[in-house]
Parts: C-alpha cells; sequence; structure tokens
C-alpha cells in the first residue's frame, strides 16, 4: 500500500522539542523559574529525582543544534519558548528580559541561515512560577487570559515576519489532566491528598481547559489583528490524539465508546474551535461542572485555527463502563487497555507505560479529524516512540535504533496513506524528538531523542540511526517538481 502513496513536494518536515525538555541554565541571563522547577524539586515527582536545570544544555550549545538538525537533513524545526525567560514574572505588568528574548532572536537567525523553517510555540507547559503563585495561574480566566495575550504580543512584535507558523499551546489535554487531575505533572493539583495538599480532580481541569482555550482566541485574535496582514504567519494549537480501537469489536458499547474517547481528548478543545461549542457527550458527563461559554469567548475561540497541530504516538483498546461515572473521570467513563478481549497487544511494549505504536492508528485518526472537521490544514507537530530498555543498552546498541528507525517507516507511511489514500490535507510532520531529553515525569531514563545524549559526557549529541532513516523516508514519498 505504502509504495504508492506520496506527500506533495511542498511537504514541511523535521523535529520537534520543547524548552524545559532541552534548554537548561535555568538561572541564566534573567530566567526566572516556572512551575516545572518548583515541581521538580518536590522528593518523589520525577522517576529519577532530576530536573531541567541542565537537560541538554541547548542555551550554550545553538551551533551544535543547528549542525545536527542541518546533518538530518531537516526542512523545519519546532520548538518552544520558555516564557519565565522572556517576561521573568510573566506578567503583563512585569519587566521584558531583553537578554531572554535575544537568545531566540539570534537562533531563529541562525536557522535561517541554514535554510530551516521554525515553527515556535508559545507555551509547551513551562509557565512563569510567579503567575501561579500570584493568582493560581491557568485556574484564573481573567488574568491568566490578559497575561498570556500580552506575553504572545512581546513575542509577535519581536520576532515580525521571521516567523510564520505559530502554535499558542502544546497539548493543553496534558496541562489540564496531568496538572490538575491526576497531578502527574506541574503544578500537581489532584483531588489525591496522597498526592497534594490542594486540588479538585472533578473540576479544575475542565476550568483549566476551558482557560487555555479562551487564552489560544485571545492570541490569535492579537495575531490576526495586528501582525499577520504585516507579517503573514499563520496560527494554530497543538492537539495530542490516540487513536482507539474497541476491546470487543461486537460489542456496540465499546464502539461507541472509542468515539466518546477521542471525544474526551480532540474534541474537549477542537469542537469549540471548529464548531462553537463542546461535544454533547461531555456536556453530558458533566454538567455543570464543565464551564459555559459567554458569547464574548466562543466568539474568540470559534475560527481560531489556521492550521490543526497534532501530536500522535499511539492506540489503546477502549472498553465502556457500565457504572456511573466517577466525579473524577477524565475519559468518558470508560476503561483504557493495552490488550482487547482475546489478549492481542494493540502494538509493542515501549518504555512508556502509555504507549504502544499502532501506525494504521494514525491514517484512522487523521481521516476522523479530516471528517468531523471538515478537512483542516493539518500540521503534525508531534510523532515518535521510546524503546523498552534504551537508557540500559550499550551505546553501540543504543544507536542501532532500529525499532524507532521502524516505528518512523510505518507511521510516516500511514500518513502518506492518509494524504494519497484517505484525501487528508496533511502538510507538515515534526518528528519527537530531535533528541533525547528531560521527559517530564519520568526524567532522563526514557528516550525519545533521534539523537544520543551523553548526559554524563557533556551532552555530547550522537545522531542514532532513525536520524537518518526519517530522512530518507521522506524523500522516499515526497514528490519532486
Ligand atoms: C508529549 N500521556 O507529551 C509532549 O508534547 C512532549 O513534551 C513529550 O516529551 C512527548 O509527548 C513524549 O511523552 C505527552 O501520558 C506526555 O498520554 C504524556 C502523554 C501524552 C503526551
Amino acid at each position: 500500500m505504502t509504495t504508492t502513496s506520496t506527500l506533495p513536494s511542498d511537504f514541511l518536515w523535521g523535529f520537534a522539542t520543547a524548552s524545559y525538555q532541552i534548554e537548561g541554565a535555568v538561572n541564566e541571563d534573567g530566567r526566572a523559574p516556572s512551575i516545572w522547577d518548583t515541581f521538580c524539586q518536590i522528593p518523589g515527582k520525577i522517576a529519577d529525582g532530576s530536573s531541567g536545570k541542565v537537560a541538554c544544555d541547548s542555551y550554550h550549545r545553538t551551533a551544535d543544534d543547528i549542525e545536527l538538525l542541518k546533518k538530518c537533513g531537516a526542512k523545519a524545526y519546532r520548538f518552544s519558548l520558555s516564557w519565565s525567560r522572556i517576561i521573568p514574572l510573566g506578567g503583563r505588568n512585569d519587566p521584558i528580559n531583553q537578554k531572554g528574548l535575544n537568545f531566540y532572536l539570534k537562533f531563529v537567525d541562525y536557522l535561517h541561515a541554514a535554510g530551516i523553517t521554525p515553527l515556535i510555540t508559545l507555551f509547551h507547559w513551562d509557565l512563569p512560577d510567579a503567575l501561579h503563585q500570584r493568582y493560581g495561574g491557568m485556574l484564573n480566566k481573567e488574568e491568566f487570559v490578559a497575561d498570556f495575550t500580552n506575553y504572545a504580543r512581546v513575542v509577535f512584535s519581536a520576532f515580525g515576519s521571521r516567523v510564520k507558523h505559530w502554535i499558542t499551546f502544546n497539548e493543553p489535554w496534558c496541562s489540564a489532566v496531568l496538572g490538575y487531575n491526576t497531578g502527574v505533572f506541574a503544578p500537581g493539583r489532584t483531588s489525591d491528598r496522597t498526592k497534594s495538599p490542594e486540588g479538585d480532580s472533578s473540576r479544575e481541569c475542565w476550568i483549566v481547559g476551558h482557560n487555555i482555550l479562551v487564552a489560544h482566541g485571545a492570541a490569535v485574535k492579537v495575531y490576526r489583528e495586528e501582525f499577520k496582514g504585516r507579517d503573514g504567519g499563520e496560527i494554530g494549537i497543538t492537539l495530542n490524539g490516540d487513536w482507539a480501537e474497541p476491546w470487543d469489536p461486537d460489542n456496540p458499547a465499546d464502539i461507541e465508546a472509542c468515539n466518546r474517547r477521542i471525544e474526551f481528548s480532540v474534541s474537549w478543545f477542537a469542537d469549540p474551535i471548529y464548531h462553537g461549542k463542546y461535544p454533547d457527550s461531555m456536556v453530558k458527563q458533566l454538567g455543570g461542572r464543565l464551564p459555559t461559554w459567554t458569547p464574548e469567548d466562543i466568539a474568540l475561540v470559534h475560527g481560531s485555527n489556521d492550521f490543526y497541530g497534532m501530536n500522535h504516538y499511539c492506540a489503546n483498546y477502549v472498553k465502556a463502563k457500565t457504572t456511573e461515572p466517577d466525579p473524577d473521570d477524565f475519559t468518558g467513563n470508560l476503561e483504557i487497555l493495552t490488550e482487547d478481549k482475546n489478549g492481542n497487544s494493540i502494538g509493542p511494549e515501549t518504555q512508556s507505560a502509555w504507549l504502544r505504536p499502532h501506525p494504521v492508528g494514525f491514517r484512522k485518526l487523521l481521516k476522523w479529524l479530516s471528517d468531523r472537521y471538515d478537512g483542516p490544514k493539518i500540521y503534525v507537530t508531534e510523532n515518535g516512540t521510546s524503546l523498552k530498555g534504551e537508557n540500559d543498552l550499550p551505546l553501540e546498541r543504543l544507536l542501532d535504533d532500529e525499532f524507532r528507525a521502524q516505528y518512523f517507516r510505518d507511521y510516516i507511511g500511514a500518513m502518506a496513506d492518509a494524504y494519497t489514500l484517505d484525501g487528508v490535507n496533511v502538510r507538515a510532520y515534526m518528528a519527537w524528538s530531535l533528541m533525547d531529553n528531560f521527559e517530564w515525569a519520568d526524567g532522563y531514563g526514557t528516550r525519545f531523542g533521534v539523537t544520543y545524549v551523553d548526559y554524563k559526557g557533556n551532552q555530547k549529541r550522537i545522531p542514532k540511526k532513525s536520524a537518518k532513516v526519517i530522512g530518507e523516508t521522506f524523500d522516499k514519498y515526497i514528490k519532486k517538481e
């Protein structure tokens, strides 16, 4: 199948990273702490007790990272800005840190000089800690929206036409659910009192999700009204979503639950943006705990994507629950499983408990999105895998990451099928990640890079096999003009 499929000649591909996962230099040149700096200090929150204090040291290794991108043949690079480097205390009346801004401005110049297109994410989870302390961060709609909009304006105005692709938020589902329901990500709020003294899992995640949507919409309005005409760029949000297959394909309840699972993760955000309302399944289950839209807020959100940013990693089996939904449930009242009714696994195990590769699910989700949202332009902003036991391998074997290479061949092939055979308007693809980095609560033991980073050896970068395979794979699919 995949051999006949192609991708268009202007298809943009490259690699992705995020500020807190790679930069290090957390106290340098005026940067102030983010909620992740604070969260990492709490014993027990990060698997190996680590933090992003040094990470890949990218703040000091611009030249290395550009060299690496060139070596991998990247046409594009998606990275995120650390808000607390640019406005250390975060707020609209707080000072701007020119040194922090200059670091990114220079970086973008180097990318252009290397012929690499920058895609910038404004927010990849590292909220300035001062805003969390000051007013509860993303729980406070008025303050958060005003401060995010100010930050976005500062950034748009500084970069001007040098950046044409803007992503407001990365994976709001993770910020809301993992940060305010399960509490496994910063700021770690949850109803589980063994994990956090504060938090209400049944309510806060829905409030945070809502506030992120409004902040996204407000920033898009600023871009469109004040910058787009002059700078000619485009802007959207990046949502995470995995594919779902029924645990029992003969049970209509499981089939329905698959759709609900995607609605609770993807449509929670995408329906307000494309359809101007929350999905019925969520309204039905959550009732008054799901915030309602004021006319002003939904006017900001509805129609606010120039492109759909899609992060995608895997698939799961889904089994409908037959009991009343728990107030803390965020899934749509169902079980998310790795094996079906007959004990078949959805895909091979990786180092990440939640990730089992299932490439055909990528094609199916692309089609699902395209159908539900009327064929939006899709940019895949992340796709990749960890590899079971990779961290324990001797270097020579670690560099020969055939499992990851095959993952990329299969997933890129599935995407080419979606484009060619299903008519999905997918136009860009960024592999996660350019290099091994700080994998949040999993610390450094879980590697996602196509490049090995030697954390004990001066953060030296050595490309793995998969780094080369991605370029070869795109070369095969992309039509020559
Ligand atoms: C994404 N889950 O996160 C992020 O955007 C990256 O920063 C991260 O490194 C990458 O995927 C790999 O994990 C996710 O638990 C983290 O389902 C966790 C989940 C999904 C996405």
